[in-house]
């Protein structure tokens, strides 16, 4: 008798499941341009016989097998690749549909005869790929049914970055990669390397090998927000060059350019302490164990200084194809500039003088800055700087990295004729709360409040910015900075979801961004968090 019961029961259950369905929805984040029913019948995802790329196309290969993973990751069907269109059954097609679309644009068109992705260049496929598998619900592939459509994007800004700070807290090259992998769920293409900082040294330099072998160790490190007690647990980590480079191919294959910053004259402690004779004072130096802004900085006084800096940046390029190269630049203290003998000697030999705002000590570091833009220039790369670069008097074929968005530098640089990347600290800096002060049970960061609604906000081009103006912004950054994120799912914590936020604004057009749609068409997304293990910040979400 109970047998009997069970067997109905587990039918009945059989017979629920596969008469659920599952439908795919377009509306995904960041949202698309345009998303057009085309009243044709859904397309069953368990009829589909495989993936079908050009032959001969080493990146639409990589693609397929991308999509090939998702669509398995997401609803256990593992399509096979294939080269023809094997009879009457659909298939997911990918194709290259330049010059129609720009290379970072998509076009997807969902039949019941398949789906074709179209992409202007391989990066415009794989950002229609990961439209896809947005729109795909997690169930079971006999579940799944896919709505015809024709969806189409094309990025607003050629410039879609989020940063990883390295250096206050270390972050192995397994926990980068997938940062990356995370940065390509979103369609974000440029990741910003933060390597150097006063706490730490991360990337080897084979000239100059005490940066890691010293630089990249510090015995303890300040408990909460420069506390005066310690932890006593060292921290200590660096990449190798193989390293290095297996990370950059890894975000190349998923269309993200790495650019690696190396700060200076500033935030240098790290180096300091492992050379000390490239200081002003000759330190002794040591890795810094708080947190701030530090008044030892490189010597602007020191040849050895410079050699120093173009040896790095020799390696650096060696590494890194970007066209891109991030020279910091920001908070450095001219105290001990303004005493130094070197320091003094130079400025007199460059004839510099205090002109208006800029003082001399500030010229001469832009005169350190103009001497590795020029290094670069001839290597055919641009340095990019924190806008405090706009205070040195460097020309203008700098890129400007604007933060400080209280006094407005973003609007200074592109009047100055910079090209600028928008990454303003009072709503980009995703080391800052999520959740509002009050609220008890959020981690110890670095304080303000930047919740989801706010970073979704932000227009990098305001209406009242001349169309002139708006074509010198190139993009839109956020910031992770790691003096409060010591663990990975911390740092997932911090970046999720506001990096769907963030992406919305680097893809989508002002007229199609619409927070309470935005937040119906996030729950979706979510389910991918949890499924890859993803930590996030469930705020704001109702
Ligand atoms: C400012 S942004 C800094 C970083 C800190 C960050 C903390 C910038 C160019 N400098 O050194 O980590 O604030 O939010």
């Amino acid at each position: 008798m109970h047998r009997i019961i069970v067997t109905i029961l587990l039918a009945g259950i059989a017979a629920i499941a596969t008469a659920a369905t599952h439908r795919a929805s377009w509306a995904t984040v960041p949202r698309p341009d345009t998303v057009v029913a085309t009243g044709q019948a859904d397309v069953a995802l368990a009829s589909i016989a495989g993936i079908v790329c050009p032959t001969g196309d080493a990146a639409m290969h990589r693609n397929a097998a991308f999509l090939a993973d998702y669509v398995a990751q997401s609803t256990g069907l593992r399509l096979p690749l294939l080269t023809t269109r094997p009879g009457e059954r659909p298939v997911i097609s990918l194709e290259l549909d330049a010059p129609r679309l720009s290379p970072e644009a998509y076009r997807i068109t969902a039949t019941p005869d398949g789906i074709a992705i179209a992409g202007g260049a391989p990066q415009g496929v794989f950002y229609g790929i990961q439209t896809l598998r947005k729109a795909l619900p997690l169930a079971a592939a006999r579940s799944i049914v896919i709505p015809s459509a024709i969806v189409s994007a094309t990025p607003r800004f050629a410039y879609r970055g989020m940063h990883l700070d390295v250096s206050r807290h270390f972050f192995g090259k397994e926990m980068v990669k997938e940062y990356l992998d995370i940065l390509a769920l979103h369609g974000i293409n440029t990741f910003h390397w933060h390597l150097s900082d006063d706490q730490g040294w991360r990337i080897e330099i084979a000239k100059w090998p005490r940066l890691t072998q010293e630089g990249s160790r510090r015995p303890r490190t300040v408990i909460g927000r420069n506390a005066g007690i310690y932890d006593n647990v060292p921290v200590e980590g660096y990449y190798t060059r193989d390293d290095i480079r297996e990370v950059v191919a890894y975000a190349a294959a998923r269309y993200i350019t790495v650019i690696p910053e190396i700060d200076m004259p500033g935030h240098m402690r790290a180096a300091l302490a492992a050379y000390p004779e490239l200081g002003c004072t000759g330190g002794p130096y040591t890795v810094a164990e708080t947190w701030g802004v530090f008044d030892e900085i490189l010597c602007g006084g020191n040849d050895t200084v410079y050699q120093f800096l173009r040896d790095v940046l020799d390696e650096l390029t060696e590494l890194f194809p970007s066209p891109y190269i991030h020279l910091g630049g920001d908070e450095a203290p001219k105290s001990e500039w303004e005493r130094c003998p070197r320091c003094r000697a130079k400025i007199a030999q460059l004839g510099i003088a205090a002109t208006g705002r800029l003082t001399a000590e500030n010229q001469l570091q832009g005169h350190m800055v103009r001497m590795m833009s020029d290094y670069l220039k001839h290597k055919g790369r641009r340095l990019i700087g924190w806008d405090e670069i706009l205070e040195c008097g460097v020309d203008s074929s700098a890129v400007v990295m604007s933060w400080r968005d209280y006094i407005k530098d973003g609007a200074d640089a592109t009047a100055a004729g910079h090209d600028v990347i928008m990454a303003p600290n009072s709503t980009m800096y995703f080391d800052h709360n999520q959740l509002p002060a009050e609220h008890r049970r959020q981690p110890l960061v670095f304080g303000g409040y930047s919740p989801l609604s706010k970073v979704y906000a932000y227009e990098p081009c305001p209406a009242t910015m001349p169309a002139e103006r708006q074509r010198h912004v190139i993009g839109v950054q956020a910031n992770l900075w790691a003096e409060y994120i010591a663990y990975r799912e911390l740092a997932h914590y911090q970046l999720l979801p506001r990096l769907a936020a963030l992406s919305e604004v680097q893809w989508a057009q002002p007229q199609r961004k619409d927070y309470a749609d935005f937040l119906a068409r996030l729950p979706r997304l979510l389910d991918i968090y949890r499924a890859c293990g993803w930590r996030y910040c469930p705020h704001d979400i109702k």
